[in-house]
């Protein structure tokens, strides 16, 4: 098995720590029952369902289902937002037919004088829409009792680089989805769902939740005629691209994904795991937060061999759709090394398609040189956030991968 013999593999200049393996990944070509995976058609018709399947009840809990439609509630928009070079609107998103504890308040920028439907990142924020910008336009909610400073978290994003590269920027605030606290399944929009208020072992954890959100995020998207509805692209840092990865697994509409350092229960493999506690591991991932997953993932606390599926796999049920992961060299938390792999194997599925992906004994990259086609990774300097150069590799990966419809 190509994965097992990577352990210790050290032809990068990126510092990497050792690592071991808890049991060999499962083989993504491969269905339960044993058949060979060896087409586009019998991936999609046999093992994406299953993998899905898997994935849904062990690891984040079954998709909440599709409300009959959604309204977007348009609250704000400005054709000459941040000083002439960009359409801001802002609008509440509402559910139809569901008991919300507030709308989801999406904030958009898109360029000017695109000439046309322009891509769109999607993206959930952890702090408050207005905590992704200094823009003193940007509306905080009512229902946000405590906000945080206007641009706490604007070094995270670039969005004159977006903005010139003629891509749009949209984002939520988590907490208008779902808190992200072990109780919201009982005071969140995912009550509405809970038959008798009793959590079964594959109810969608708030990973799953704010998955779904994201999905209502682009039911607004795709009512706005400067979006182009082929382009939308889901992406996330950290838990948040645990988030975008399961997004975009579920829901087929999303026209590519990127996680950045999303690591365990993201794009890292579960089974990779850096030596002395360096990591993260299932049982740390839980004990602290045990609310993020599918209650059934607990049964693999120490004993990651038994998992029915890795995360190579999460990536691959994004395909053929491009997927870019990216890792930065400080955060062994996230394991970069695990990512990485993950991307690699991910990328026979991508082959199936005719997509190159990375090659099969591929090393990993240096430092600050992006692989992959379809398929694609990279690991940068520094610590974990989001930086410029993941922006930018961000927009080269979807120039390449990511053409307008014709
Ligand atoms: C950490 C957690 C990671 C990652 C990170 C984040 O505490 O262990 O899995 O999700 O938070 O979201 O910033």
């Amino acid at each position: 098995m190509l994965l097992a013999g990577c352990a210790g593999l050290s032809q990068s200049p990126a510092h990497l720590e050792p690592a071991f393996w808890k049991g060999e990944p499962p083989d993504a070509l491969v269905s339960r029952n044993g058949r060979k995976i060896d087409s586009a058609a019998a991936w999609m018709e046999i093992r994406r369902p299953e993998l899905l399947h898997l994935f849904s009840t062990t690891v984040y809990g079954k998709p909440l289902p599709v409300p009959e439609g959604i309204e977007f509630r348009v609250l704000e928009r400005d054709d000459n937002a941040l000083g002439g070079k960009a359409i801001r609107i802002q609008g509440d998103i509402l559910c139809k037919g569901i008991d919300q504890p507030n709308p989801f308040r999406l904030l958009l920028y898109l360029p000017k004088n695109a000439g046309g439907p322009v891509p769109v990142f999607l993206g959930l924020n952890f702090q408050g829409n207005h905590s992704t910008t200094f823009d003193p336009a940007v509306l905080i909610p009512e229902w946000n009792p405590k906000p945080r400073p206007r641009g706490n978290r604007a070094d995270r994003y670039d969005l004159d680089l977006l903005l010139d590269a003629g891509y749009g920027l949209a984002t939520i605030h988590t907490a208008d989805i779902e808190p992200d606290r072990p109780d919201s399944w009982k005071t969140g929009v995912r009550r509405a769902y809970l038959a008798d208020g009793v959590q079964k072992k594959d109810d969608p954890g708030t990973i799953s939740t704010w998955a779904w959100g994201l999905s209502r995020g682009l039911d607004a998207l795709l009512t706005i005629p400067e979006v182009d509805p082929d382009r939308v692209i889901v992406w996330g840092h950290s838990r948040l691209g645990k988030t975008s990865l399961w997004a975009a697994a579920t829901d087929p509409r999303f026209a590519a994904a990127v996680s950045n350092d999303s690591g365990c229960g993201g794009a890292s493999l579960t089974r990779h795991i850096v030596r002395d506690g360096k990591s993260e591991t299932l049982r740390k991932i839980i004990e602290v937060f045990p609310h993020w997953f599918a209650l059934n993932l607990s049964d693999y606390i120490d004993r990651e061999e038994a998992l029915p599926v890795d995360q190579h796999e999460l990536l691959a049920l994004v395909a053929p759709r491009p997927v870019y992961v990216a890792s930065a060299e400080s955060d062994v938390w996230a394991d970069p090394e695990g990512e990485f792999l993950a991307a690699r194997e991910a990328s026979k599925v991508y082959r199936l398609f005719g997509r190159a992906g990375i090659p099969e004994e591929a090393p990993m990259p240096k430092l600050h040189e992006p692989v992959g086609e379809g398929i694609g990774y990279h690991i940068r300097a520094g610590e974990h956030s989001v930086h410029s150069f993941d922006w930018a590799a961000f927009v080269d990966f979807m120039n390449a991968n990511l053409p307008p419809k014709k």
